[in-house]
């Protein structure tokens, strides 16, 4: 049979191939954050750590990047400095994957696109820091991250810190649960604000055992339920910041995209960079503290899903599914 034509646009790095050759388990990462969620050099400093803390810990980091048109699935610490440092790096989601592969150019890949490229990696288990979702103001502007469409069809489990309150938390958690994506939190009930710990919502069923994740993760999986399942932990409680200093910033944030008519992909960013200038870096201390605590909790999952039962083979391995036909 052939092997799916995905595997024409991967390319594995040595330690991560040599990682799948010995069954050590993977945790994929995401280039975005690198790229336009934090300054160069702290960027670049914070992917090393956190690929650290994933080793330590027995699992192998692979960050996820689209370099020379290919899909990359490790980097290399000079490729790290590459995506971290270079000015226009593409962002790249479930849209831009194919213009980014065949246009050339450097792209970090977000959360969807990282799933994407996971779930054809064979990676089951991936960090982030926090995903994107319903933005405040949807209903008019219908600004829903692409994030949360990935969710409902990928089967990656995604670490995270929840997400941030430039976003309607409410909403995004309402629309998980009609794209039937379970949520789960750890260490509390509630699902985390990326900056705070409690964003008021709780989260759909709180489980703080990895290897019991991993048997909710698998049993999903067992059953043919496509699709992800989202982890959300919160900062340490040393690192968070005060919820009313978070709030007034981002609602001035929000003010300043509204009144500068951003849209589009563009509106993240944005909204990132301005509360990121507006908490005087403080804001930074937080991101990188929350992203190395998302990695511990991220790489327990992933060796407790290795043991838990066989992994699945990389979707670029199994013939592309319109070719498979059921029946006459
Ligand atoms: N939220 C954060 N930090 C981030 C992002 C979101 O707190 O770095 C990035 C992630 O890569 C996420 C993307 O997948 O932004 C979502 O962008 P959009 O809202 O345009 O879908
Ligand atoms: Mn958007």
């Amino acid at each position: 049979m052939n092997a799916n034509p995905a595997r024409n646009w991967l390319t594995f790095s040595d330690s991560v191939a040599a990682a799948q050759a010995a069954g050590r388990p993977l945790v994929a990462l995401e280039s975005t954050i690198i790229a336009h969620g934090m300054p160069y050099p702290q960027n670049v400093r914070t992917a090393r750590e956190v690929e650290t803390v994933i080793r330590d810990l027995g699992a192998e980091p692979a960050t996820i990047a689209v370099i020379g048109g290919r899909i990359r699935i490790g980097l290399s610490d000079d490729e790290l400095e590459l995506i971290g440092r270079s000015p226009d790096v593409h962002k790249v989601s479930r849209r831009d994957l194919p213009a980014v592969l065949t246009g050339g150019g450097l792209g970090a890949t977000t959360v969807a696109g990282t799933m994407i490229c996971a779930a054809l990696a064979g990676v089951e288990v991936f960090v982030t820091g926090g995903i994107g979702g319903v933005h405040r103001g949807a209903p008019e502007t219908f600004d829903i991250s692409a994030d949360l469409q990935e969710l409902a069809k990928t089967s990656v489990a995604v670490v995270c810190a929840g997400a941030k309150s430039i976003l309607d938390i409410g909403l995004t958690l309402e629309y998980l649960e009609t794209l039937g994506v379970p949520v789960l939190s750890c260490e509390q009930d509630n699902f985390a604000a990326f900056y705070t710990r409690d964003s008021g919502f709780r989260a759909d069923y709180r489980i703080d055992d990895p290897s019991e994740q991993a048997r909710f993760i698998r049993a999903k999986w067992d059953l043919g339920l496509a699709g992800g399942v989202l982890l959300s932990t919160p900062v340490p409680a040393a690192a968070a910041m005060p919820s009313d200093e978070i709030d007034s910033m981002t609602r001035q944030a929000l003010d300043e995209a509204a009144a500068q008519g951003i849209s589009g992909k563009a509106v993240t960013p944005f909204l990132l960079a301005r509360i990121k200038a507006l908490t005087g870096g403080r804001s930074l201390a937080t991101n990188i503290a929350l992203i190395r605590h998302n990695a511990e909790v991220g790489t327990k999952l992933a060796l407790a899903l290795a043991a838990a039962s066989t992994p699945r083979s990389p979707e670029s391995d199994k013939a592309p599914t319109d070719t498979i036909r059921s029946g006459p």
